[in-house]
């Protein structure tokens, strides 16, 4: 299915063999028919399935600072969710229904998606949330310096010195000569630069830092400036654990 509101067809990957005009509402709508005549309790078993999974407990790390920040969101706040790891941890973890979730990408994936968070939390009431990995961040952070910022933005930046998702993808096993171009390894940190753009910048490297810095960021009071929490993360770590995790995780089922 192609879908584009001019109503031009777009065969993105040159192997398209149907087109089907209608309302994606309505197309969605007539495929969840199917799921349920005749009779199929597939949709609600997968709803139990995905329910029983309790929100995972992670020593300091990437995926815990995402479940420290996620419950303790207000609950009237936006959150916007940038690729990659950022979507694939907070789906781990449970949100309250009232959050509006917003995950962006652009033509690729990881540009853009500071700037479309920035812009969006320029025209919203609420505070919103930006959870972004560090090539993500850096990749797009000529957004601060806009004079579109406004103190209701906070970020959440986790720093783990590359593209950690690279390291939890099985499959790809990296030659020592690719990794400088893949994982794009770095030590550079987002401080000088949030700070000349006016930002209340915090430096974030264990579980205490972590927790203080959790209640800064969900403190709806505090509406100065701008924040962005910078999370130092160790990638061989977070990729260890999150493997662990899944490995764990299987073998319960
Ligand atoms: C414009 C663009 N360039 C390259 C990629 C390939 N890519 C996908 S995920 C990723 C790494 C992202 O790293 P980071 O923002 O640090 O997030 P992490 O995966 O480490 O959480 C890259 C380079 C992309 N999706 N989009």
């Amino acid at each position: 299915m192609a879908y584009s509101k001019d109503g031009e067809i777009i065969d993105l990957f040159g192997s398209l063999t149907t087109v089907i005009e209608m309302d994606p509402f309505e197309f969605w709508e007539k495929i969840a028919d199917l799921l349920t005549t005749p009779p199929s309790d597939y949709p609600r078993r997968w709803e139990v399935y995905c329910r029983r999974e309790e929100a995972p407990q992670f020593s300091y790390s990437s995926m815990s600072a995402v479940g420290a920040l996620l419950s303790a969101l207000p609950p009237a706040s936006a959150l916007h969710l940038a690729n990659s790891s950022a979507v694939r941890y907070a789906q781990l973890y449970p949100l309250p229904p009232t959050v509006e979730v917003c995950s962006n990408r652009g033509t690729n994936g990881i540009e853009g998606s500071l700037s479309t968070a920035l812009g969006y939390a320029f025209y919203s009431d609420k505070i919103n949330y930006l959870i972004i990995g560090d090539l993500s961040f850096f990749y797009d952070m000529n957004a601060l310096w806009s004079q579109h910022v406004r103190s209701n933005l906070r970020i959440l930046l986790l720093n783990n010195g590359g593209g950690e998702i690279f390291h939890t993808l099985s499959g790809l096993q990296m030659s020592t000569q690719a990794k400088p171009y893949i994982t794009a390894p770095h030590t550079a940190s987002a401080r000088a630069w949030a700070e000349d753009c006016g930002f209340t910048y915090i430096r974030v490297e264990n579980d205490e830092q972590l927790s203080q810095a959790i209640n800064v960021l969900t403190d709806s009071n505090e509406q100065r400036s701008p924040l962005l929490v910078e999370v130092f993360t160790n990638r061989e770590e977070d990729a260890a654990l999150l493997t662990s995790y899944y490995k764990q995780l299987s073998k319960q089922k």
